[in-house]
């Protein structure tokens, strides 16, 4: 498990090399936008629940046979380790915005993921309707202006777009 000093850290030793000056460049600029960072991390945090239901509420609109007989997350069991895995998914999209690096969210999280689903009968193209809908949710949040200091958040909304992006791939 990485953050992004520790994995510029072990590349260089890998390479055998002192940290450049590009990657000194890329950590400052991290750095100085750190407070975006933990803003993000804490509006998603905040509303996990609210961003797992809405997805949820919409994922099973789009595909109720989900929720009808014989489907998936049929019966209140499967509907709550449906809820709790979206849940779980996110609270690693979010370490992984914190970590400023995806190793926690793959190894923690993603790794064997695919072959869990594919034993349990989940389908693994509907959990990743889902991270693409919770992804919806939380980037709309992140670039909310409303109540927080203004700033250019472009760039630290893609990146955690590619955090759902991995963990939707990694069960599509
Ligand atoms: C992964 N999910 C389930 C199980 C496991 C995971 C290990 C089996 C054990 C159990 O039921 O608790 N656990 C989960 C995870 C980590 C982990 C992500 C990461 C660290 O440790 N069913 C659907 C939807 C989808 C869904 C598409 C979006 O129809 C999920 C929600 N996961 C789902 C369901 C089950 C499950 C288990 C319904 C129960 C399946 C069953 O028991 O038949």
């Amino acid at each position: 498990m990485f953050d992004a000093f520790t994995k510029v850290v072990a590349q260089a030793d890998a390479r055998g090399q002192f940290i450049g000056t590009g990657e000194i460049d890329a950590l400052t600029a991290m750095v100085a936008d750190s407070n975006k960072r933990l803003d993000a991390v804490n509006r998603i945090s905040s509303n996990a629940s609210s961003i797992v239901a809405s997805a949820a509420r919409d994922l099973f609109a789009q595909q109720p046979s989900l929720i009808a007989p014989g489907g998936n997350a049929y019966n209140s069991r499967r509907m709550a380790a449906c809820l709790r895995d979206m849940e779980i998914i996110l609270r690693y999209v979010t370490y992984a915005i914190f970590a400023g690096d995806a190793s926690v969210l793959e190894d923690r999280c993603l790794n064997g993921l695919r072959e869990t689903y594919l034993a349990l009968g989940t389908p693994g193209a509907s959990v990743a309707a889902s991270v693409n809908l919770m992804k919806e949710t939380a980037i709309n949040l992140v670039n909310d202006r409303n109540g927080i200091s203004q700033g250019d958040c472009t760039a630290l909304a893609s990146e955690i777009g590619t955090y759902f992006d991995r963990a939707a791939a990694a069960v599509a």
